[in-house]
């Protein structure tokens, strides 16, 4: 298949799913995960993105989220975001969203039916009284407090060994089951449950086109794999 016919597709759609991972941001200039640039003081994003880490050294946990906060703080939407939000607002009704960053880009960009799987960046949750609340304060104390309940609170996002919210995943299930195009931008696939998603959008018919810079998990399912960069190739193809 051809960028041609994939266009085509895209516009013709009853209904299209989109999967975004940490390439899309990467073209903000937001690190990605695997490769060596998601290295942080020499530990892997595996070893702290865990309930277990938290637990025997919160200190650490929030050093890190603090260090992408200011980051992220300084990022961008590109093209690639901005391209979703202009096909979203020509077919809201076909359309959804399903990222696995916590950036807040997409919504950042203006994107609406969206599914923050892995959760925000900018939300912490306390792990005493569970409130989830806003936060965008830079640098966050070394080990932020609720105000309600003074338990200590964590960032609202999903960890490895955790599970993502039931909403989220019925949601989601609903997208990919019912959407003629599942389009998947930047991610290498590897992580579980979005790992399952293109599988199950190719079962109930739909046709899969990848966007990445290279092969991944997910590229034997696909129609088209386009190699190149989210920012380039996303606003092509919408
Ligand atoms: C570009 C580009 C450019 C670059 N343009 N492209 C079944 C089998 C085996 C294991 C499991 C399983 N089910 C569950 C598990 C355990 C685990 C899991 O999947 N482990 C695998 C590693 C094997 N999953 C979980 O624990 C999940 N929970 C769960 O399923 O609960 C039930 C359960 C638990 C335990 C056992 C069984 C069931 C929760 C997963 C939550 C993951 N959260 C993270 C960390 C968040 C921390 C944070 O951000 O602060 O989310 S992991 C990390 O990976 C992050 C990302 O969202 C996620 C995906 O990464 P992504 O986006 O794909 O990034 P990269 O870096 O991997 O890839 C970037 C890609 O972009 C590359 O391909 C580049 O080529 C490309 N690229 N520049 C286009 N410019
Ligand atoms: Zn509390």
């Amino acid at each position: 298949m051809t960028l041609l016919a994939a266009r085509s597709h895209i516009a013709t759609a009853r209904a299209i799913t989109i999967l975004t991972g940490a390439g899309i941001s990467a073209d903000s200039g937001v690190p990605t995960f695997r490769g060596p640039e998601g290295l942080w003081r020499n530990y892997r994003a595996e070893d702290l993105a865990t309930p277990e880490a938290f637990a025997s050294d919160p200190r650490l946990v929030w050093d890190w989220y603090n260090w992408r906060r200011e980051l992220v703080a300084t990022k961008q939407p590109n093209p690639a975001h901005l391209a979703l939000v202009d096909l979203e607002r020509r077919r809201p009704e076909a359309f959804w969203l399903i990222t696995q960053n916590v950036d807040g880009l997409h919504h950042a960009a203006g994107s609406q039916h969206l599914s923050e799987i892995h959760g925000n960046i900018w939300k912490v949750r306390c792990t005493g009284c569970g409130l989830v609340s806003d936060n965008r304060t830079i640098p966050l104390q070394t080990l932020p407090i609720c105000l309600q309940c003074s338990g200590l609170l964590r960032p609202h996002i999903v960890w490895f060994g955790e599970s993502l919210h039931e909403d989220d995943l019925r949601r989601c299930n609903e997208a990919l089951r019912s959407c003629d195009v599942l389009l998947m931008i930047g991610t290498s696939g590897v992580v579980y449950p979005a790992a399952g998603f293109a599988a199950i959008a190719k079962q109930a018919g739909a046709l899969i086109i990848e966007i990445n810079l290279e092969n991944t998990q997910q590229s034997s399912l696909a129609d088209l794999s386009l190699q190149g960069r989210a920012k380039d190739l996303v606003p092509l193809l919408c």
